[in-house]
């Protein structure tokens, strides 16, 4: 375990494998090339990287357990081509994460913080807060209609509002309205939801011309990665007032937040909060666990990501690589 994980994945890898806590060494880097060899699975928190490179110093490296079921940071497809295994936690925090984004649309079509600010500087008293949008006869449109897009589009459907989605091809079975870029799901919704994987495939898929497409009424909320939206773009489509506002869980450079963004009202911001609560954060810490307990009994993994099926057996002999 390279840097400092949930306490309880911790406790229960002390009891179920031999645990290394670089971070807790005097010199990790010196501990680190001491242990390497012997390395057979690493527990990682879901914003480490993890490239070819790192995973190379590990001879006998076999799985990497991530927490987060975003790998954006693990060079996955490495992995793959040299039989390793990658899983991540997909599933246990599709509810929690939409919450969040729900949470994000109320907040920012409602200005509820911007509100809050107003009774808590004492200004009530000068004066009503002013009105603001809604989400009455609105369309709501997920970029990324997979396991969390879908839980998304659950809870805005019991709002009542419309709905349309993007993503590479049409899925079967799915009624909601098809649009078939992002600029064209942008032109056909007011509140663009952001909830596809980061990495090269998705970086700035949100541009200055979907900005535009979204238009002066046009709401962004981000849940996703920062890389997935141009923040240059949306900083500025935000000042020219070329959409109304937007609502940021994640951000281009976290934990760093641009000033700009810090500077206008109309946007609402959280610090990476999508999947943070005890109850999710939890579930997903176990199953960092039982994936790591499996490979130690040699069971094939629960959630190997897609770059690196389970193929029978944790990848090369070791000294093959
Ligand atoms: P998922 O089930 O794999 O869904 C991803 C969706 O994105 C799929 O529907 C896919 O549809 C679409 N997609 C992939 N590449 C695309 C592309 N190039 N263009 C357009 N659409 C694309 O993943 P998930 O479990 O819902 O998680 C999604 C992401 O949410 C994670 O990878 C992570 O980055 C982020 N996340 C953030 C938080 C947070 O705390 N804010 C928490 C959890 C997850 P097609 O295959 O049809 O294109
Ligand atoms: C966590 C996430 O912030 O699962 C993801 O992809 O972004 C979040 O749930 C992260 O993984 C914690 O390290």
């Amino acid at each position: 375990m390279p840097r400092p994980m949930p306490p309880k994945v911790v406790e229960a890898l002390e009891t179920g494998v031999n645990l290394v806590k670089l971070w807790e060494a005097a010199d990790p880097e010196a501990e680190l090339s001491r242990v390497a060899g012997d390395v057979g699975a690493l527990a990682v928190g879901g914003h480490v990287r993890v490239d070819g490179p790192y995973m190379e110093r590990f001879p006998r490296l076999q799985l990497v357990s991530s927490f987060g079921v975003g790998y954006d940071a693990i060079d996955a497809a490495w992995a793959g081509g040299r039989g390793l295994v990658v899983t991540n936690t997909p599933g246990v925090l599709d509810d929690e994460v939409a919450d969040t984004a729900m949470g994000l649309v109320l907040a920012t079509v409602r200005q509820f913080p911007a509100a809050e600010r107003h009774l808590r500087a004492g200004r009530w008293i000068d004066g009503a807060f002013p009105l603001s949008h809604t989400l009455r006869g609105r369309t709501l449109g997920i970029l990324g209609l997979g396991r969390i897009g879908k839980a998304v589009a659950h809870r805005a459907e019991a709002f009542g509002l419309a709905i349309a989605y993007h993503g590479r091809r049409p899925q079967e079975g799915v009624g909601y309205r098809y649009c078939s870029s992002a600029v064209a799901l942008a032109e056909a919704c007011d509140i663009l939801v952001v909830i596809t994987p980061g990495g090269a495939d998705t970086r700035h898929l949100v541009d200055a011309a979907v900005l535009k497409a979204l238009g002066p009424s046009g709401i962004l909320i981000n849940v996703a990665r920062g890389s997935v939206v141009d923040e240059a773009a949306l900083i500025a489509a935000l000042q020219s007032k070329t959409i109304l506002g937007a609502g940021l869980d994640v951000f281009s450079e976290e934990p760093e937040v641009p000033q700009a963004l810090l500077d206008l009202d109309h946007v609402v911001l959280l610090p990476h909060v999508g999947s943070a609560s005890h109850h999710t954060r939890d579930a997903m810490g176990q199953l960092v666990v039982d994936n790591i307990l499996s490979w130690r009994d040699g069971r094939p993994p629960l959630t190997p990501v897609a770059e690196t099926p389970w193929r029978g057996s944790y990848g090369a002999p070791s000294g093959s690589r």
